[in-house]
């Protein structure tokens, strides 16, 4: 079989590419206002079939999200047979192809692709796609669609739904039928999955205080929909900011990107939460989230990824010993640059840590190297991924007492509560339940496990982003040349003083993180940092943060 190079053409015709735009496959896909998306869409569409065939026919999924950015913006993603993000040779051939000119120019460019990577045309081609709720997700999925039917792929449209939930799939249909089935692969069957894994490791515990869910305006309102009446009276979620419908409404002023950049309550959660409670937040896809309490006096406590992590990690910790697993099993995390001072003493004190760049796909695939790899970025974003190796130990340990036996089934109902193939706020959300229950701890008693350093972090927009180049896991400049000595002076001066400066890779901006041992240090420090980076590439003055 060949490429249908007139069928190809007739339906490139249909999606031609912006003049004078460069796309980009960054941290989370190709991302940017949804206006200018339509033909990379088309163009991701032609990538993920032939992928697919690449592959021998093993399904691919297709996210169409902007995640936590604004409701104009969109993007696509793609994820790899074992629903883990799209493997990092094939970014640059999405990048090519995006960024071809016209229609001859793309044809080129498949037929080179097909050339370079070895992609047999003869193979079938698999797969499946979802969106989440933005008005311009319907006529994004048109463009893909026809991508997808200029190779003749075989497609599967999983509807309006949560990124981990397209994961989850991706993964699902790949193991169907295998020794290493996943799951039934239908949203359903992930809901029954997670459900029925949280209902067993809560049984016997106290009953959970109502916890209040803001959903970011998004696709996470409709999960909880499907989630709420399966969890019956184990939990009592109270779901708020479920608004899909009206214009503008998502991941304004709430959702979990909102809370980690401005460390504050919603005003939407304002009268819900009492002194003492803990609520959580998702983003605008699903697959982040953060925790909060009020204090006795009703200030606002963030319980942010780092919390999560730890709360997590030693919780596991602890069971793996009480199973009597310990000689077996290590458990490790992976964060990155933007994790809390505090928190990286706390772990790197009792675990092995160790500091990748920014995105799932780094810290997903520095988790796999543990037996159990807890990973979390600080805005929220992660989950842990028991390696086949444990998963097969679990299975076939023989507890000598009734305490293992117990803290074994535990790990092996938190192996299917887990959805280990990227960050999912629900998922995540029953985990943290999990372990309050399991702790009898309150907010209080979470957030005491360490105090975080005050911290601020900024954007700056400049012209070019990418004259800005990191290394040691972005904690340094290389990139403009003399910039990082500049910083390193300025933060000699603050006690506990730490920043580092790096591209956005879902934003059209630099951004700008600092901590210190004051709130005020922090801040001054990251306006300072700021300026250093604005007087640098220059602009214009008014911009200048201050
Ligand atoms: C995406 C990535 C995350 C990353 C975030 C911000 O999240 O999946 O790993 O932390 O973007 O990235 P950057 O600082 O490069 O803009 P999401 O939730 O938007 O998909």
């Amino acid at each position: 079989m060949s490429l249908n190079v007139n069928e190809l053409r007739r339906l490139s015709d249909l999606h031609p590419k912006p003049r004078a735009i460069q796309f980009q496959y960054g941290t989370a896909g190709f991302r940017t206002v949804a206006s200018i998306l339509d033909s990379t869409l088309f163009r991701v569409g032609v990538l993920a079939a032939l992928r697919s065939k690449r592959l021998d026919g093993k399904t691919i999924g297709v996210m169409v999200t902007a995640s936590h950015n604004p409701e104009a913006d969109n993007g696509v993603k793609l994820v790899d047979p074992r629903g883990e993000m799209l493997e990092n040779a094939w970014e640059s051939h999405a990048t090519a192809l995006a960024n071809a000119p016209n229609t001859p120019a793309l044809i080129e460019a498949v037929e080179h692709l097909v050339k370079v990577a070895k992609i047999d045309l003869n193979k079938p081609s698999r797969v499946v796609y979802a969106r989440d709720t933005r008005p311009s997700g319907a006529s994004l999925v048109r463009a893909l669609e026809d991508g997808l039917k200029a190779i003749g792929a075989e497609t599967r449209d999983a509807g309006v739904t949560t990124t981990p939930v397209l994961h989850y799939l991706v993964r699902a249909i790949n193991t169907k039928g295998t020794k290493d089935e996943y799951g039934p692969d239908s949203e359903e069957g992930y809901v029954a999955k997670l459900t029925a894994a949280f209902k067993k490791l809560i049984a016997g515990k106290a009953a959970i205080p109502l916890l209040v869910v803001d959903c970011a305006n998004g696709v996470g309102a409709l999960a909880l929909q499907k989630f709420i009446p399966a969890l019956g009276n184990s939990i009592t979620l109270h779901s708020v900011n479920d608004d899909i419908s009206t214009a503008g409404a998502l991941n304004n002023a709430c959702g979990a990107d909102f809370v980690k950049t401005q460390q504050k309550l919603p005003a939407s959660l304002e009268s819900l939460l009492h002194p003492g409670q803990r609520g959580c937040s998702f983003d605008g896809d699903a697959d982040r989230l953060m925790y909060f309490y009020l204090d006795e006096r009703g200030r606002f406590r963030m319980l942010d990824g780092d919390k999560i992590a730890s709360l997590v990690a030693a919780f596991i910790v602890e069971l793996v010993k009480s199973a009597g697993l310990e000689d077996k099993i290590k458990v490790g995390v992976v964060q990155t640059a933007y994790a809390n001072g505090a928190s990286t003493k706390y772990l790197s004190e009792r675990l092995p840590v160790k500091c990748v760049p920014t995105g799932v796909k780094h810290l997903h695939h520095a988790a796999e190297h543990y037996d159990v790899g807890v990973y979390f970025e600080a805005n929220g974003h992660g989950t842990v991924l028991f390696s086949p190796e444990t998963q097969q130990a679990l299975r076939e340990h023989q507890p000598a007492i009734p305490a293992q036996l117990t803290a074994l089934t535990h790990l092996l109902n938190l192996n299917d509560l887990i959805n280990q193939t990227v960050g999912d706020a629900v998922s995540d959300m029953l985990l943290v339940e999990v372990v309050l229950a399991h702790k009898s701890y309150s907010g209080v008693e979470w957030d005491s496990l360490y105090v975080d350093l005050p911290n601020r972090l900024v954007k700056v927009k400049v012209a070019n982003r990418n004259v800005f180049k990191t290394e040691d896991a972005e904690r340094r400049l290389i990139s403009p040349p003399t910039l990082q000595a500049k910083i390193d002076e300025l933060v000699r001066k603050y006690e506990d003083g730490r920043s580092f400066v790096r591209p956005s890779g879902t934003e059209d901006v630099v951004r700008v993180y600092a901590e210190a041992r004051a709130k005020s240090q922090a801040d001054d420090l990251a306006f300072r940092v700021a300026g250093l980076v604005y007087d640098e590439v220059g602009g214009d003055p008014g911009l200048r943060p201050r």
